[in-house]
């Protein structure tokens, strides 16, 4: 069965829900290792005060039994502890009483680089909250928890994949900079998966290239405008002579320029991918736009923001390259127990004689 996974959820709604089919079953996943995942998608520098509302925790709806994965849908739940500021302005019913909390009126202004023009247009919506929730890049976090059951599935065949901020300390300075003037940043981030076999993804269609697919998963996360695999950009200024990387008798690499993948299949080398994020689109100096309700100009609307969500795209990278993978690797051995899953694979590695 295809490993397939179909989030929901609001940035202010109820909770972010996540439902992933096609595990296998009996594998042990550890509440302690997904929640630990989620705090440090929170922890990052330059996040903003509503980090310090959310205490992010995952809960098990289904599919799971005593720590084990029965084979059935899992049904991940991670709940908003804002919501309790909004019961009326996000109620999913028609709100009973006086309006009362956060967002009740009506947001008309949108901000350049969100959701909000497109999103309204799009939808016919007369609320620019109505696109902006779903938009907004919160519930990245249960796509977090659902990178942490993908890792555990991974780590049975000693695959491993970890994200990182490229140039921590740039980060930190422009960060600092920009905190300054009332002002956000992006960044660059990293995610390398380590023990991949040769054989991941196909260069059969384009559909099965890994790179594609690692492609899609990074610019599916918000804010991301710019995604390489290995050296990308900087191999198109090299000599062909410069750029691949030679193999040797026991078939490995000196260099890793391809980032793991040739021909849309993984070649046994590390995977490096890179995400490059936008800076955060809610400012605190807003930029011109124009009121939705009069037709007439005005600045974009001005909320709490984080200065820079780049350390948490560190971890949501590494979730969804994990996700991508854990696909890719569940599609070439199968198995409907975990068990057969880490059989399948050990042969292969027999069958290429890999070491
Ligand atoms: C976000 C705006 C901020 C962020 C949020 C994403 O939320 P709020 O509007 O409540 O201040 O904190 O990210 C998270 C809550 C999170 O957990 O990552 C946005 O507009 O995308």
């Amino acid at each position: 069965m295809t490993l397939r996974l179909s989030s929901a959820g609001e940035s202010h709604g109820p909770a972010l829900v996540a439902i992933l089919s096609g595990l296998p079953a009996g594998l042990t996943l550890d509440r302690a290792a997904i929640d630990a995942d989620l705090k440090r998608r929170q922890e990052g520098y330059g996040r903003s005060p509503r980090q310090q509302i959310e205490q992010d925790r995952v809960e098990v709806l289904a599919g799971l039994r005593q720590g084990r994965t029965l084979g059935t849908p899992l049904a991940l739940v991670v709940r908003n502890v804002d919501h309790k500021n909004w019961t009326w302005g996000m109620s999913p019913w028609p709100p009973e009483g006086e309006p009362s909390g956060k967002g009740t009126k009506p947001v008309t202004l949108p901000r350049p680089g969100h959701a909000d023009l497109a999103g309204v247009l799009k939808y016919g919506h007369a609320d620019v909250r109505d696109a902006l929730e779903r938009a907004s890049a919160r519930h990245t976090a249960v796509h977090v928890a659902a990178g942490s059951v993908a890792k555990a599935l991974l780590a049975s065949i000693g695959i491993t994949v970890t994200g990182s901020v490229v140039d921590e300390e740039a980060l930190r300075a422009n960060v600092d900079a920009a905190r300054a003037e009332r002002d956000t940043v992006g960044g660059i981030v990293e995610v390398r998966a380590a023990g991949v076999p040769p054989g991941l993804g196909s260069y059969a269609t384009k559909e099965d290239r890994l790179d594609a697919r690692l492609a899609f998963a990074l610019m599916g996360i918000q804010a991301v405008k710019g995604v390489e695999i290995g050296d990308g950009f900087a191999l198109a200024g090299l000599r062909g002579s410069e750029a691949h990387d030679e193999i040797r008798t026991d078939r490995r690499r000196d260099t890793n320029h391809a980032g793991g993948i040739e021909a849309g299949i993984s070649n046994g080398e590390e995977i490096v991918v890179r995400a490059a994020m936008k800076p955060l689109p809610t400012l605190m100096k807003p930029l011109a736009s124009v009121d939705l309700q009069t037709g007439e100009a005005a600045t974009a609307l001005v909320e709490r923001s984080d200065v820079a969500a780049v350390e948490a795209l560190a971890v949501v990278a590494e979730a969804a390259v994990a996700w991508e993978l854990a696909v890719a690797a569940k599609e070439k051995f199968g198995g409907d127990a975990v068990g057969d899953f880490i059989a399948a694979h050990a042969a292969y590695i027999e069958r290429i004689a890999w070491a």
